[in-house]
């Protein structure tokens, strides 16, 4: 639940970007309407308004219909993935209670009862129509979403509604639930193989956040007992090693590290024996991002593969790429490139905090399908966030119960 607010408070670009839009499309050729609070202004069937009869202000002890929205122990169909391990990445175990939209939905209705007369209110809706929906699909294009991606996520809000009349509300719902449908299939944490050192090879173009993910991931997996072996594969920039130690001091984690400039695939050697050695259950690798110079990240990727397959053939097991959603629709391309340069398994999305680009996320989604493992929304070590469909779309669509 705190995450939740967290997220939203930091996806707060996005989302008033969006949020900005559809107030100002439903109101160019919308009309007020008036509305009794004691209906719900919101048309999601949440048994919320009704079910408060009583004045306390403290909604919650009430017993919800579902105290337990999700106890997980539905038999997730990844038998290889150590699914305990996949917990602990989920920084908030607690799912979401959502108690928030009954609170503010209880408030009016509740007052209404005590004085004994019903309230009204104003909202503004706009009858769908073309002129419509090609605002809200420029206004997704804006919100990094991507051209295919935008047209396909309003057609679908579209279907079936065309001449209903609906406001921002109602649009943010609909928007939120397309989202979260675009986006449920590859919300999925990274998979952890039984492996003893399982190899997580970490790329993406220079600044996309890998080191400092690497840091954040190295903090979770020893928080969930796990032990861990960071390579410093980033050889080219001394700083690069220093501000990897750095996050492996804080996170608990050794750090190999090999000279300025020396073979990132012999420290990746080295470090798959100490990993081994040692029995570490995951070694992270580290790599330089130089793509203006892409024939010799090729080849340093694919040296760092051939060696560490030399003990172990099924490494590396999974490869993270990194991207920055500040970087908006260029993370699309970036996407296309690595998966030419390496053998891409998941993505962690950076930097989504502080950017009005956190639809990109909904276009790579669209187009690649590929896992996305977690997000970062800031710089500290517990600012790496397990990948939330419903949680994303309602934080990037700033949407809120009401
Ligand atoms: N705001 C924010 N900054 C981030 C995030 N992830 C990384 N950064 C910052 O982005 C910059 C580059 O990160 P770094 O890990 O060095 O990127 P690398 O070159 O890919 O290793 C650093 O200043 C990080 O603090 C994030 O999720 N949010
Ligand atoms: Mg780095």
């Amino acid at each position: 639940m705190a995450f939740f607010k967290k997220l939203k408070e930091r996806l707060f670009r996005s989302s008033s970007k969006i949020e900005e839009g559809l107030d100002a499309i439903v109101e160019e050729g919308g009309e007020e309407e008036v509305i009794e609070l004691e209906t719900p202004v919101v048309d999601v069937p949440e048994p919320t308004a009704e079910t408060l009869p009583e004045p306390e202000p403290e909604p919650e002890p009430e017993p919800e219909p579902e105290p337990e929205p999700e106890p997980e122990p539905e038999p997730e169909p990844e038998p290889e993935v150590l699914a305990a391990q996949a917990e602990s990445m989920t920084i908030s175990a607690e799912p979401v209670p959502e108690p928030e939209p009954a609170r503010k939905a209880q408030k009016p209705g509740l007052l209404g009862r005590l004085l004994g007369r019903t309230e009204k209110k104003t909202v503004i809706r706009r009858a769908l129509d073309d002129d419509m929906l090609e605002q809200l699909e420029e206004l997704l294009i804006t919100a990094d979403m991507g051209v295919d991606t935008a047209l396909r996520v309003t057609a679908n809000m579209a279907e079936g509604r065309m001449g209903k009349r609906l406001s921002t509300q109602e649009i943010k719902e609909l928007l939120s639930a397309e989202v979260t449908r675009i986006m449920e299939p590859v919300a999925r944490p990274m998979p952890l193989y039984p492996k003893k050192p399982q190899v997580v090879l970490v790329v993406g173009v220079n600044g996309s956040g890998k080191t400092t993910t690497i840091g954040k991931l190295a903090s979770q997996f020893r928080a969930a007992g796990k032990s861990v072996v960071i390579a410093a594969g980033d050889t080219f920039r001394a700083a690069a090693v220093e501000q990897l130690q750095i996050w492996g001091d804080r996170a608990g984690v050794p750090v190999l590290t090999a000279p300025e400039g020396s073979d990132p695939a012999s420290l990746a050697y080295d470090a798959m024996e100490q990993a081994h050695k040692d029995g570490a259950d995951l070694l992270m690798i580290d790599t330089a991002g130089r793509l203006q110079n892409r024939a010799d990240l090729m080849e340093e990727l694919a040296k760092i593969v051939r060696v560490i397959r030399k003990k172990d053939e099924t490494a590396p097991h999974n490869t993270l790429l990194v991207l920055d959603a500040t970087t908006g629709q260029n993370a699309l391309s970036q996407v296309e490139t690595f998966q030419k340069l390496a053998d891409v398994s998941g993505l962690v999305m950076t930097k989504l905090d502080g950017t009005a680009k956190g639809g990109v996320l909904v276009a790579l989604a669209d187009k690649f399908g590929l896992p996305i493992h977690a997000i970062g929304v800031g710089e500290q070590i517990d600012d790496l966030a397990p990948f939330d469909p419903e949680e994303f779309a309602a934080a990037l669509t700033g949407l809120e119960g009401q």
